[in-house]
């Protein structure tokens, strides 16, 4: 199935015409395409490399790009998105820092006739005509990933040998898609396996020092760890410091498995600190970029983008670190 903007424009607009579209005409005027974009924070290594991939990209393609960072708090995005209607951009796109909520201010942009682009995260709504596409990472399969890894490498992660592999979860920002997901994807894979368990999961929010706090408190209530599944690099090197703090050798004493494959964590798994990655790119800007130009062209996009991704060993993140661009 297609969207296109013409289908946004129709059903906005009811019985009017196309060119009284307002993006498609405003664009014209002047060839130049205004975007706002309301970033969720700058919580992590991946948040930065995607902010610089959009920054760039805009610059590349020409586009006028009004930017704001909400430091993980929705009310501050939701501020941003009413901004950006007020000053009549051509687009909207926004990385939804929590999954519900967003039905009112969505509606507003439709009103306002304004096309709005999800990039990087989803939102949970029935009305999918209230954005034109998605474009992003499937976080269900990042997490089956994660959990696959585990199951074809229990007898190495079982760290106690004693049959049992117990695994402490660090969730990422509570409500977000890649937090929901991740948990159920890891989920879904382990959860027919017996002697697999998650004995402990909190959030980290994303972050490093987030990380760190949940795992010092884990490490302390919780004697046998086998295993840390962090939903992103960040929280995962947060753990490892609180591993090695606690007199641990994080990678040995305690696996971990980590999703985004940022150059921080990739020098982790390379050193063999961090057992396995699942990657998540960060680098969206030109396939926003893109996008948007066809939107605004009112062009047919696809309603779902899915970002290609792969996974690393240590000796495959070894291999790719001379070459990894964020
Ligand atoms: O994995 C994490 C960031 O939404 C995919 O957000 C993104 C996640 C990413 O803070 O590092």
């Amino acid at each position: 199935m297609k969207k296109t903007l013409i289908a946004v424009c129709a059903l906005a607009l009811g019985g009017m015409s196309l060119s009284a579209c307002g993006s498609e005409r405003d664009s014209a005027e002047d060839g130049s395409i205004t975007m706002g974009f309301a970033q969720v924070g700058a919580e992590s290594g991946w948040r930065t490399a995607n902010t610089t991939s959009i920054q760039e990209s805009a610059k590349e393609a020409g586009i006028d790009l009004k930017f704001s960072d909400a430091q993980q708090k929705q009310e501050n995005q939701i501020k941003s998105i009413r901004s950006y209607i007020q000053q009549k951009v051509d687009v909207i796109a926004f990385s939804p820092v929590v999954e519900t909520g967003w039905d009112a201010v969505l509606q507003e942009a439709k009103r306002a006739k304004i096309p709005v682009v999800l990039t990087d995260r989803a939102v949970d709504t029935e009305d999918t005509s209230l954005y034109v596409t998605f474009i992003g990472s499937d976080f269900v399969e990042e997490g089956e990933k994660a959990g696959q890894w585990l199951v074809d490498n229990a007898d190495t992660s079982d760290v106690d040998k004693d049959g049992a592999i117990n695994v402490v979860e660090l969730q990422g920002t509570t409500g977000s898609a890649p937090a929901i997901d991740r948990k159920k994807g890891f989920e879904n894979v382990i959860s027919s396996e017996s002697n697999i368990k998650i004995t402990a999961s909190q959030t980290g929010d994303f972050t490093r020092d987030g990380g760190k706090q949940v795992m010092e408190a884990f490490l302390q209530s919780n004697p046998k760890i086998d295993v840390v599944y962090a939903h992103n690099d960040d929280m995962g090197l947060g753990a490892l410091e609180a591993i090695k703090a606690a007199g641990k050798k994080p990678g040995t004493d305690i696996k971990i498995i980590t999703v985004d494959a940022v150059k921080d964590g990739m020098t982790a798994l390379a050193a063999g600190e961090i057992n396995f990655i699942v990657e998540c790119s960060p680098l969206l800007g030109p396939q926003l970029m893109d996008v948007a130009e066809k939107v605004v062209a009112g062009e047919e996009v696809p309603e779902r983008i899915v970002t290609e991704e792969t996974t690393f060993t240590p000796e495959q993140a070894k291999e790719a670190l001379p070459d990894r661009k964020y």
